[in-house]
């Protein structure tokens, strides 16, 4: 934390060190040709100069082979830089399986985090080292972007679907937190720390967590288990219980699942499905059922969908409800 003046973020994630290897390639290119080009011009300037009043400089004809290495050169680095950006992008798309889930709602002007088992946090966010950590995001309202200079790790967070990234934390310390997407009069201040913790000082931090933070202090539940409460609370339990003759087709196993639509169309039972079929159930009707779904839309905020969707997601092979 400290405020010493430094060019570069520290290196604190995975990723970190092989993004700067392709940032300084991609410096180190421009200075290159900026150079080179610049001196050839400078040189050729003076060497070409016109002496005298009346001079004439000779006829030049065109070179295939210069044309060629000038063709040629550029555009092999250029692909050599494309193909290294997408395979560092291609590998930060898809986080591992065994990454632990952070739900991460951006509101003017704070971020919410919670963690696996219910703990939450408002910008700081405790981790611990070594552990990939995959972050699933969305807005209360307006365009916001969540960024970890020292992870490098920058992402838009955007209302009304669901946005991913992931890091894996390879050093301790705090680093600092932003959103990196003018969002407001406090903007600027919507921002905190990433602690990365050992693994034993984080299983300390969540147990403490719950009586140490003022308002945290209630019991806590996973993000799956409050969906689950939701879920008979708002009566989805009487469509969706999976009982003969219900409205509503069961939600065990839906999730991941190609899903058919009346109009015959399919589409993948993904988070952002759930969110949609919550709030707009007319948009996507499930082929074999009615449109009586109503909508929850203003009913339920951006935290309580995450629990739903994780608890719908949850139930891959369970009986659903009060059986
Ligand atoms: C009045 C009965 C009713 C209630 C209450 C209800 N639903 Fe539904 N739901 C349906 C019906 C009927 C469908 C299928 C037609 C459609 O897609 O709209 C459906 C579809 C869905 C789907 C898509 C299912 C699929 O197989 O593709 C999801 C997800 C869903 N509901 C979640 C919920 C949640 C969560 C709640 C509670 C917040 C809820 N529903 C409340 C009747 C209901
Ligand atoms: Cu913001």
């Amino acid at each position: 934390m400290t405020n010493e003046f430094r060019l570069m973020p520290p290196v604190a994630s995975d990723f970190a060190a092989r993004v700067d290897v392709f940032y300084w390639f991609m410096v180190l290119m421009s200075v290159f040709w900026v150079v080179a080009i610049g001196a050839v011009v400078a040189y050729f300037a003076i060497r070409y100069r016109r002496r005298y009043r009346t001079q004439r400089p000779d006829e030049i004809h065109g070179s295939n082979r210069l044309e060629a290495a000038w063709t040629v050169v550029p555009f092999v680095l250029a692909m050599m830089m494309f193909f290294w950006a997408a395979h560092l992008f291609f590998d930060y798309a898809q986080a591992p399986a065994d990454a632990m889930e952070i739900l991460v709602t951006g509101k003017q002007w704070m971020w919410r985090l919670q963690h696996p088992d219910g703990t939450r946090e408002i910008n700081t966010l405790h981790i611990p080292v070594g552990q990939p950590v995959k972050l699933t995001m969305t807005s209360e309202d307006v365009i916001h972007s969540f960024y970890i200079p020292a992870f490098r790790v920058k992402a838009d967070v955007l209302p009304g679907r669901y946005t991913r990234t992931w890091f894996t934390p390879t050093k301790t310390g705090s680093f600092h937190l932003f959103c990196a997407e003018y969002c407001g009069t406090e903007h600027s201040r919507m921002g905190g720390f990433v602690h990365v913790l050992t693994p034993r000082e984080y299983d300390e931090w969540l147990q403490t967590a719950s009586t140490a933070g003022g308002g945290a202090a209630v019991a806590r539940l996973s993000p799956a288990d409050a969906g689950e409460r939701l879920f008979t609370r708002l009566g989805c339990v009487t469509c969706h219980g999976g009982a003969a003759g219900a409205l509503g087709p069961s939600l065990v196993g839906l999730f991941g699942r190609e899903r058919e639509l009346a109009d015959g169309t399919m589409i993948l039972a993904d988070e952002d499905y759930i969110r949609q079929s919550i709030l707009y159930p007319q948009r996507h009707i499930a082929k074999g059922y009615q449109p009586v779904m109503p909508s929850f839309e203003g009913q339920v905020n951006e935290t309580q969908l995450m629990q739903l969707v994780a608890y719908i997601k949850s139930i891959g092979s369970q009986k659903i409800g009060m059986d």
